[in-house]
């Protein structure tokens, strides 16, 4: 009997030890998001979520077409929902060369380059700003796009 609370709690320790070690690395990938723009101007997923415990925030977006950037570019702009038509209106006037994203738009959390087909790009930013359950939304900024090109982030 004795022999076999000794095994429990070694096997007690060991399972708690692999869990602190593994811990580190889920958290990381947690922090790293993928999304995959097409030429039928859709995002492949309609929500993205991270936990609060991201300081910082890795998204890479790519598009899986083969229309170039001027005839079908995406882009990936994090705002506050509420501020989404304007960062919309503001981006159509900036055009493809500032990647239809308002020149130093503070609305703009963060954003991707604009990429055509086969290509992809990555933005990474600091979640300081965000709050834990915040209302933020991603969208694609080229003209006409965010009607369907759009989605929640969720953050914590
Ligand atoms: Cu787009």
């Amino acid at each position: 009997m004795k022999l076999i609370r000794h095994t429990l709690v070694a096997v007690a320790l060991l399972g708690a030890q692999a869990m602190l070690l593994s811990a580190p690395a889920a958290a990381a990938d947690a922090c790293k998001l993928e999304i995959t723009g097409n030429d039928q101007m859709q995002y492949d997923k309609k929500e993205l979520a991270v936990p609060a415990t991201c300081k910082e925030v890795t998204v890479t977006i790519h598009h899986a077409g083969q229309l170039p950037a001027a005839a079908m570019g995406h882009n990936w702009v994090l705002v506050a929902t509420s501020d989404l038509m304007t960062v919309v209106n503001a981006g159509m006037g900036a055009g493809l060369a500032t990647n239809y994203v308002g020149a130093a738009d503070k609305r703009v959390i963060a954003h991707t380059k604009i990429v055509g087909g086969g290509q992809s790009d990555s933005v990474t930013f600091s979640t300081a700003a965000l709050k834990a359950g915040g209302d933020y939304s991603y969208l694609c900024t080229f003209p006409g796009h965010n009607a369907l090109m759009r989605g929640k982030f969720k953050f914590g």
